[in-house]
């Protein structure tokens, strides 16, 4: 690694992320908590303690004789000659001990309407659905892709390719005609399940187009297009290979029996957002995916399946959509809820109004959210009942102290009336690494804000240096994992050199997650972003979340994106890009007080050259930041490809906003 492109392991991460606040489980929540501090003693064990696992928390048709055959690595096998099913584990087992008028989803549609599934009914409902892929010719081993808004039949789809051991292709309803072609063309996929539209902002919101366009030009391996009736506009039809979901579904048989899978037979194949270059098709199996699922699941939000109400606000579209919506909670026979459309339809305050109408107890979304909702004002949480709120969840980005604590005192702690506050978990984990690899446990771990803080149980995980050497407390690296775990990807898809290039090659036998991390002095882990979004400034390596961390700490601030500007003096220089609140937008002075906020905050080598106040931020439309877009404004190059953006237009609204 050249000299440029290195992690410093000393000074620059000293005066950095000094957290001194701690937060350790309320006597009562520790009382009452699933996960102890065993967990991690006996985590130590490896395999073996999966394979307890993998027994405990699932029902399989076939026993395994081996917890993992690494001999051919980094590709592993795991639970070797096991035979289990998906659907059955989240389904069948259910219904036959008893559990069938459970509620598994509740599910609000964006208008309002409103639909329950017990097991029982979600087991039926799948079961059909099973029966009606086949009868189009679908088999064990085929593609699917799925192309459908949040309705419960995105996940019956993706449970019924799991039963007959088809593999599904989940592509996000917001990805263009182009983008679905190219994942369906990837994957030769057979089949797929879309649904004419949906909702969005009070207004029907058309899929089916995109299909078509998909599927415009020959060439492609689809045979059928199965169609959800959702918002009832006019669509197109191909006769022949067109067909509702109503007409196939409706009639199907409600007998299916579930046949035991191969616990290595490919559940599904899931294409990265990807920053640069073709998407990458993360392939996932089953008894790996569905066991570390569940029990991180079960164990990072101290899961109770007979009282908790469980709400992931991910999309099925993305990896936190597969692992904590259409998998674990229903593995783990939870209920949870399901909600279709945007946090501000028809009011600002539509996620507490379902947090008190259904009583969720645990609530797990994505720090771009909670900035959202601090951006709107404490007011609005605070006209809702949340007290039913136990748990709360972070996943996808670094989440800054400042939203943390909002979510804490706000969120977790009932508008900010109760003085019992829930337990923050933030979760680290990739679309490769298929379930939570570095989180709180709650009950044991006491909390820092801004930290996702410790492995779990069972999983290796550490911060090195360019050599690969572990790095000492108080020092930042390169996040690793050191020993296969059940839930890893086996594979991208059709492309077994990339897979070992990408993730196999940076390290020796270790797994390279592509981030930066610190482990402060307690051993803690503080995730830094992705490495290329760390900054060489005159020779002191900078994370571009530290510096919007310390930016949005300051009341001026809604949100902050910062990138490194290339320099002739100090190499990279510090932009940033800030939206204001209301109020600050008039104050001549805002630049300066900003720029010696951060250098208050973090140190004078922080402070950013150029602050920029812009309407809006360039995202994708799984929330992250487009830093790789603002770095082109920032180093004053034509804005390269905007295409997947959530807004396609913010880069212009941006330019437009400097201009002035
Ligand atoms: C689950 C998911 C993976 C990348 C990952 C990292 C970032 C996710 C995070 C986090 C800091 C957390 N990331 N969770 N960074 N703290 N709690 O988001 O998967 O879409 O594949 O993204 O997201 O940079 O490498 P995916």
């Amino acid at each position: 690694m050249s000299e440029d492109t290195r992690i410093s392991t000393g000074d620059a991460f000293e005066n950095l992320l000094h957290e001194e606040r701690r937060f350790p489980p309320s006597e009562d929540f520790a009382a009452h908590a699933i996960a102890t501090a065993e967990l991690y003693e006996q985590g130590k064990e490896g395999p073996g303690f999966w394979a307890r696992q993998a027994r405990e928390l699932l029902t399989w048709h076939e026993d395994f004789s081996q917890a993992l055959d690494w001999s051919e690595a980094p590709f592993a096998k795991w639970f070797v000659g096991g035979k289990v099913n998906a659907a059955y584990n989240a389904l069948d087992r259910h219904v036959e001990q008893g559990r069938g008028d459970r509620v598994a989803i509740h599910f609000e549609g964006e208008p309002g309407d409103t639909r329950t599934y017990t097991y029982a009914e979600l087991t039926t409902a799948v079961k059909k659905a099973a029966n009606a892929f086949e009868s189009l010719g679908v088999a064990k081993g085929d593609r699917v892709a799925v192309y459908l808004p949040m309705i419960p039949e995105a996940v019956i789809t993706m449970l019924a390719c799991a039963r007959i051991g088809a593999v599904h292709s989940v592509v996000f309803g917001g990805f263009s005609a182009d983008a679905l072609r190219s994942r369906i063309d990837d994957a030769e996929a057979k089949l797929v399940v879309t649904s004419d539209g949906t909702y969005r902002r009070g207004k029907p919101s058309a899929l089916k187009p995109a299909v078509d366009g998909a599927l415009e030009r020959p060439g492609h391996t689809v045979e059928n297009v199965v169609v959800v009736k959702r918002n009832g506009e006019p669509v197109e039809w191909t006769e022949g290979r067109d067909t509702w979901w109503d007409d196939v579904v409706g009639p199907a048989s409600d007998e299916h029996t579930a046949e035991g899978h191969d616990s290595e037979h490919p559940l599904f194949i899931l294409y990265t957002s990807g920053t640069t270059g073709k998407p990458k098709g993360i392939l996932h199996t089953t008894g790996g995916f569905l066991t570390q699922t569940a029990f991180t699941q079960k164990y990072t939000f101290d899961l109770h399946p007979e009282t908790d109400v469980f709400w992931c606000t991910a999309d099925i579209g993305w990896v936190t959509g597969h692992s904590y919506v259409a998998y674990s909670p229903l593995v783990n026979g939870a209920t949870q809820l399901m909600y279709e459309g945007t946090p501000d339809t028809p009011h600002q305050g539509r996620w507490w109004e379902l947090i008190e109408k259904y009583k969720v107890s645990i609530l797990y979304t994505a720090p771009t959210a909670i900035r959202t909702f601090m951006k709107w004002g404490r007011d609005i949480p605070a006209k809702f009942d949340l007290s039913s709120i136990r748990v709360l969840g972070s996943v996808g980005e670094p989440i800054n102290p400042e939203a943390w604590m909002w979510y804490r005192e706000i969120i977790g702690g009932n508008g900010g009336r109760s003085d019992t506050r829930a337990p923050i978990v933030d979760t680290w984990w990739q679309t490769e690494t298929g379930a939570h690899m570095v989180s709180p446990l709650p009950g044991v771990t006491a909390c820092k804000p801004g930290s996702a803080q410790v492995a779990m149980p069972g999983i290796a995980v550490d911060v090195v240096d360019e050599m690969g050497q572990s790095v000492p407390n108080g020092s930042g690296g390169y996040l690793v994992i050191r020993e296969p775990w059940p839930a890893m990807l086996r594979g991208i898809w059709g492309d077994p050199e990339r897979f070992k290039e990408t993730y196999w090659s940076r390290f020796d036998n270790m797994y390279f997650a592509g981030d930066g991390a610190k482990r402060d002095e307690d051993g803690d882990i503080w995730l830094l972003g992705r490495v290329d979004d760390v900054m060489n400034v005159s020779g002191h390596r900078l994370s571009t979340t530290e510096i919007e961390s310390a930016l949005v700490s300051h009341p001026s601030v809604a949100e902050a994106a910062v990138v490194g500007a290339s320099d002739e003096t100090t190499g990279e220089a510090v932009v940033a890009f800030v939206i204001l609140r209301g109020s600050a937008a008039q104050d001549d002075d805002v630049v300066t007080t900003l720029r010696n906020h951060v250098a208050k905050e973090i140190g004078p080598i922080a402070k950013p050259r150029n602050i920029l106040v812009v309407p809006e931020l360039p995202k994708t439309r799984s929330g992250k930041i487009m830093r790789r877009l603002l770095k082109d404004v920032a180093e004053g190059r034509e804005v390269g490809d905007a295409t997947t953006l959530s807004d396609p237009t913010i880069m212009q609204q941006i330019a437009a906003s400097l201009r002035k």
